[in-house]
């Protein structure tokens, strides 16, 4: 039944079935994240970063009534070039959006609920939802929390931008069971810095502890685990320069009533805008980060597997 609509590239699948690294990919990234051409050329680059690093990268999307586990280089073009016209596909939107055969990128959730379809284990992203700042008031807190309790993945990330709230969305974690994995840190970063000042509850130094710690998690029946990799070194933002786009844009979305589904890439365009692009430069450098860490990962897990 779900086969149906569950449409694997013949490459992922191939992988899959030989028991090979494959890392999945989000896209709402591609279509609600980045301007264009630079949001083609971070998804060209990172599926070569994930190539580069030994597994087979799969970018995850909805599209022709189907949900795509790997897209080939005319539909990354497509949903890049669509951008903000194509929909924000989160769990809820999915079986609206099949049966229409819109067009949507996938957020965090819903990349996660097509990976585990597929028998994918590990993906790599930029920056998870959240709980927003304000969320006292607008409940704005976003389903890949929930997300994150249930479906059997290990999303990696660089944190969590400062547009939210990050100690709410720390507890939120907390709350739904969600362990929060450093990557040789003990910081837990905010995307564009390396530190939040918040601590992750564990740290590992190496993708085969990670693997390890993975496999018991799934032998325990337990749900997802948030693998946090801060942005390198050489491309971290200042804190001050960073901290007053996001105010600013936080202000702007304000005055403008930009809510919900819309707040996070009303921001994030705010933000690309004010910083002039040095934003983006930082925000791609950290998902390739995240694809090389996950297809080590991924690699370890299948070596695990195969002991
Ligand atoms: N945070 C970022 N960049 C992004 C997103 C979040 O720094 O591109 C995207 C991800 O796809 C994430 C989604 O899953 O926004 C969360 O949206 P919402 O808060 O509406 O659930
Ligand atoms: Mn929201």
């Amino acid at each position: 039944m779900i086969s149906k609509y569950l449409k694997i590239t013949d490459e992922v699948n191939v992988a899959l079935k030989q028991g090979k690294a494959v890392v999945a990919l989000e896209s709402t990234i591609i279509t609600h994240g980045m301007p264009y051409p630079q949001n083609l050329e971070m998804a060209q680059q990172v599926e070569q970063v994930v190539r580069d690093n030994g597994a087979i990268p799969a970018t995850i999307a909805l599209m022709d009534g189907k949900m795509c586990a790997g897209l080939d280089g005319a539909e990354l073009e497509h949903l890049a070039k669509d951008g903000h016209k194509a929909l924000k596909a989160s769990r809820r939107d999915m079986a609206a959006i099949i049966s229409s055969k819109q067009v949507a990128g996938t957020t965090v959730a819903t990349t996660m609920i097509i990976a585990q379809m597929a028998g994918i284990k590990i993906f790599a992203t930029g920056g998870i939802g959240g709980v927003h700042k304000g969320a006292s008031e607008s409940f704005d807190i976003s389903a890949d929390l929930n997300e994150l309790s249930s479906t059997k993945v290990g999303v990696v990330c660089a944190g969590a931008k400062s547009i939210l709230d990050i100690a709410k969305t720390l507890e939120v974690l907390e709350t739904n069971g969600v362990p929060v994995i450093g990557y040789k840190t003990k910081d837990f970063p905010a995307f564009y810095l390396r530190k939040s000042g918040f601590f992750v509850d564990h740290n590992f130094d190496n993708e085969q502890q990670i693997a390890k710690m993975l496999k018991l998690q799934w032998q325990l029946n337990m749900g997802g685990v948030l693998i946090a990799n801060p942005i390198p070194k050489q491309y971290e933002m200042k804190k001050s320069e960073i901290d007053n786009y996001i105010s600013q844009a936080i202000k702007k979305a304000g005055a403008l009533g930009i809510e919900r589904k819309h707040l996070t890439p009303f921001l994030l365009k705010s933000i690309f805008e004010m910083s002039e692009g040095k934003s983006l430069i930082a925000n791609i450098a950290l998902v390739k980060n995240n694809a090389k860490v996950a297809a080590k990962i991924a690699a370890a897990l299948q070596e695990n597997n195969n002991d």
